[in-house]
C-alpha cells in the first residue's frame, strides 16, 4: 500500500476472524482497565489504560506510518510529548542546542527543565549548520530544531544537521508540526526522533489538543513508553479516535492548504501595506532552494510584516471576519494572531528582540476555505487599517 492508503487503513483493519465484529472504524475503547481470567494472563495484553488502550494502539500504529517510522507514541498535548522525551533522553548537566526560533512554549519548557534539573540550552540560527556545530560541546546530548520555525518560518537542513550531530553522537530531534508529515519526512533525512504537536495539521480540525513522537530506536523507544507509562502523559481514548478519523484526509487537506497559502503569500508579497513575507514557497524566501530540496511542499502557515505599528496590526487582526483571531494552526478553519503578544509573549522582550519577533509581525494559519473569500477577507482588514 501507498502512503494515502495507509493513512486510511492502518490501525483499522476490520476485524474479520470468528468473535470479531468487522468494525469498519476502530470503536473508542473507553475501559479503564480490562478484566482477566488468570493473574499473570492479561486479556489480549491490555491491564490498564493508561498503560496501554486499544484505540490509542491503533492510533500510534498509524502515526508511525505518518514518518515512515518503526514507532509511534500518542500523548495528551505536544508539550507533554516534548516534557517527556526530554525527561527521556536528558539527565542534569547535560546540554542541548536548539534553533533560536521556536514556539514559545517550547522555550518555555526549556526554561522549565534548566530551573528544574541544570540542563544548559544554547540558541543559534539553524539556518547555517556551522552554528550549529561551533555551538556543540562536551557535554551536548541533543540538537533541537522545528523547520519551518514558529513564526518566523525559518528552514534549516536536516541532513546536514543530522550527520554532523551523528559523528558526534548526538541525536537531532525534529519538531516537524509546521510543515506536516505528509510535506516532510525528517526520519528520512537522517533525524533520529520526530515530534508533533497533532493538535495541529495530523488532526486538522481543532477539536483535540495532542502530541506525538515518531522514531526508529527500539530502545528509545521502549524507554519513552515506560515514561509515557510514569508520567501519564496519554492521549484519551476520544481523542485518539479524533485523531484517527483527521489522520485520514492529511492529504487532501494539505493539498488545499498549500494552494490557498501559495495564493496568499503571493497577494501579501505586492501588497503595498505589506513590508514582508515569510513564506518558504516564494521564491523570494532566502531558504526556497532548501524548502524544494527538503520539503514534498512548502505548508499552509505564512507569516508578514505589516507596514505599520502595533496598533494598525492588531486593527488588521481585529477587522478579519473568515480568519478567526486565535491561537493555534493546522485547522481545516483560517486562523490568525500577532505572536508578539499571543503565540510567543511567553518570551521576554529581549528574547522576541533577538530573534526577529516584532510587534507588526502577523501569523496565519491559511484553511482550506474558498481562496477568493481568504483573499477577500484580507482586503477588507486592509482597507480598514
Ligand atoms: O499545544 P500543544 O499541542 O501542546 O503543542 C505545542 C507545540 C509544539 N510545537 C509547535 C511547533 C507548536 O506550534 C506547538 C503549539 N503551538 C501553538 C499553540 C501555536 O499557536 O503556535
Amino acid at each position: 500500500m501507498r502512503y494515502e492508503t495507509k493513512l486510511i487503513h492502518t490501525g483499522e483493519e476490520p476485524n474479520l476472524k470468528e468473535g470479531g465484529t468487522g468494525d469498519v472504524v476502530i470503536p473508542i475503547h473507553l475501559s479503564t482497565t480490562f478484566a482477566r481470567k488468570e493473574v499473570e494472563k492479561p486479556t489480549a495484553g491490555y491491564e490498564y489504560s493508561r498503560t496501554s488502550n486499544p484505540t490509542r494502539d491503533a492510533l500510534e500504529k498509524r502515526l508511525a506510518i505518518l514518518e515512515n517510522a518503526k514507532f509511534a507514541l500518542a500523548f495528551s498535548s505536544g508539550m507533554a510529548a516534548e516534557t517527556v522525551l526530554l525527561l527521556t533522553l536528558l539527565k542534569p548537566g547535560d546540554h542541548v542546542v536548539a534553533f533560536d526560533d521556536l514556539y514559545g512554549g517550547t522555550k518555555r519548557l526549556f526554561k522549565v527543565l534548566k530551573q528544574s534539573s541544570g540542563i544548559d540550552f544554547t540558541y543559534v540560527d539553524a539556518r547555517e549548520p556551522l552554528n550549529v556545530k561551533n555551538a556543540i560541546k562536551k557535554n551536548t546530548k541533543l540538537i533541537w530544531v522545528e523547520t519551518p520555525t514558529n513564526p518566523l518560518m525559518k528552514l534549516c537542513d536536516i541532513k546536514e544537521i543530522s550527520e554532523i550531530a551523528k559523528e558526534r553522537n548526538i541525536l537531532t530531534i525534529v519538531d516537524n508540526t509546521f510543515a506536516s508529515p505528509y510535506f516532510q519526512k525528517p526520519l528520512e533525512l537522517g533525524a533520529d526522533i520526530v515530534v508533533h504537536s497533532t493538535t495541529k495539521y495530523i488532526n486538522g480540525h481543532s477539536d483535540s489538543v495532542g502530541g506525538a513522537i515518531m522514531l526508529n530506536n527500539e530502545e528509545i523507544y521502549e524507554k519513552l513508553k515506560f515514561n509515557q507509562n510514569a508520567t501519564g502523559a496519554i492521549l484519551s481514548p476520544f481523542d485518539s479516535y479524533l485523531v484517527l478519523r483527521g489522520m485520514k484526509t492529511l492529504h487532501v487537506r494539505m493539498k488545499k492548504h498549500e494552494e490557498n497559502a501559495k495564493k496568499l503569500a503571493e497577494f501579501l508579497e505586492n501588497h503595498p501595506k505589506v513590508s514582508k513575507v515569510y513564506y518558504p514557497g516564494l521564491k523570494s524566501h532566502p531558504q526556497y532552494e532548501l524548502a524544494k530540496k527538503q520539503m514534498r511542499g512548502f505548508g499552509g502557515m505564512i507569516s508578514f510584516e505589516i507596514d505599520g505599528t502595533l496598533k494598525q496590526a492588531k486593527k488588521f487582526v481585529e477587522s478579519l471576519q473568515i480568519f478567526a483571531l486565535a491561537e493555534s494552526l493546522g485547522g481545516v478553519e483560517s486562523l490568525i494572531e500577532l505572536p508578539y503578544l499571543m503565540t510567543h509573549a511567553s518570551l521576554t522582550e529581549e528574547e522576541r528582540k533577538k530573534t526577529g519577533i516584532k510587534e507588526n509581525l502577523i501569523r496565519a494559519s491559511v484553511g482550506i476555505e474558498n481562496t477568493e473569500d481568504l483573499i477577500e477577507d484580507f482586503e477588507r482588514a486592509f482597507r480598514a487599517i
